[in-house]
């Protein structure tokens, strides 16, 4: 059956697909607007933000499923694709362009292949995906036997039911995505001082390998690391701690004034209860994330094998200068494959795993005229 619709809402073409364990509509960026603002209204219409339940748009009412993808060719040398991500948020009129989304990046390559932009080989096709939000550049690659894709296989992610095709991802250049440096502090440990009516000192690791964030252990905020995400979310104190503890490493991070932004991502880690190599418990920022972001992983997981860092005495880490780092969440853990340098082994060289992705329906988006 075909829709006609003369009516005065807006008919924007897009395939809502789920990339790891976040969801959002993927967007070609020639049919949006150019202008910025009038881009970010479409978006926001498109999410139904500002609104809890998000009741008049596409949004999950939650950070995850409040996501955009938009692609184009890429005119960057040896670039496939370029892939600009934005997160809006359930109750906000914002459109925040500046963090990564390893999970949404996983579908901008078969969202390419569904709309054309780039030609399906036989076997497996991979293609160099440029992120414009922080310049960051990575190697996807996906199953098409016969030049088809297959979105059907034997991968599992936890967060996600079921199985589905593996697609992997090999990032090439995380350190220091948003802030200045890897350890923006300029070290691998800071202890911060939290000024307010209630003020405390903890000790945290700064660090930004494809994702802004601080890294404090569980235990010195009287928890496990091992609690359910409902017990932390009801868990008034411990946010509000967090939140003053965010703002205060904000600068320190050479990121400013962080109180309107989606980053840093908060960490508690804990020593693994499930053969693992670390626990976590990631606030993304406000609400706890039931699994852990793909390059909140990435950069766990980098924090996990530097000297000095707070997981130091809680990580467990397999031997030799390539390894598999397990890093445990709430709903089952994420393997995440590291590369050290072989002169130095505080040097992460790459990164990679696996996620999978699919779309859930393609068609038109329908916009309130703005
Ligand atoms: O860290 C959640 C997610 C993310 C971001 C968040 C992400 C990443 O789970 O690369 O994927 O941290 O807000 O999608």
């Amino acid at each position: 059956m075909a829709y006609e619709i003369p009516s005065d809402l807006r008919a924007v073409p897009c395939i809502l697909m789920r990339g790891g364990t976040s969801r959002g509509p993927f967007f070609l960026e020639s049919d949006l607007p150019l202008e910025p603002a009038a881009r970010d209204r479409l978006l926001l219409a498109a999410l139904g933000s500002p609104d809890r339940r998000q009741i008049d748009g596409l949004g999950g009412a939650h950070p995850l499923t409040s996501k955009a993808g938009i692609v184009r060719r890429s005119t960057t040398p040896g670039v496939d694709l370029d892939f600009l991500f934005a997160q809006l948020q359930p109750e906000r009129d914002t459109v925040d362009l500046t963090p990564n989304c390893g999970n949404m990046l996983a579908a901008v390559l078969p969202f390419a292949l569904e709309c054309g932009l780039l030609a399906a080989a036989d076997g497996t096709t991979t293609a160099r995906i440029l992120t414009l939000n922080t310049n960051m550049q990575c190697d996807v690659t996906v199953l098409t036997p016969g030049a088809r894709l297959q979105y059907t296989g034997d991968a599992r992610i936890d967060g996600v039911p079921g199985t589905a095709a593996p697609i992997t991802i090999e990032f090439l250049d995380t350190a220091g995505s948003v802030c200045p440096a890897l350890l923006p502090s300029g070290r691998v440990r800071d202890e911060v001082r939290v000024g307010g009516a209630a003020p405390f000192t903890v000790q945290a690791t700064l660090i930004d390998n494809g994702m802004p964030m601080v890294i404090v252990r569980a235990a010195d905020f009287g928890l496990s690391g091992h609690e359910s995400v409902d017990a932390l979310n009801g868990n008034e104190h411990l946010r509000a701690r967090l939140e003053a503890l965010r703002l205060a490493c904000g600068p320190l991070m050479g990121l400013g004034d962080v109180a309107d932004k989606s980053y840093p991502k908060m960490c508690l880690v804990a020593a693994p209860a499930d053969g693992g190599s670390v626990a976590t418990r990631c606030f993304i920022p406000h609400v706890c994330h039931e699994a852990i972001g793909v390059l909140a992983a990435v950069t766990v997981a980098t924090a996990c094998v530097l000297d000095g860092s707070v997981t130091q005495g809680i990580a467990r880490l397999p031997a030799g200068a390539c390894k598999t780092v397990s890093v445990e969440h709430p709903s089952g853990e994420f393997s995440v494959e590291l590369e050290l340098d072989a002169h130095d082994a505080q040097k992460v060289v790459r990164a990679a795993l696996l996620r999978t992705a699919r779309p859930i329906m393609r068609g038109e988006v329908l916009i309130p005229q703005q």
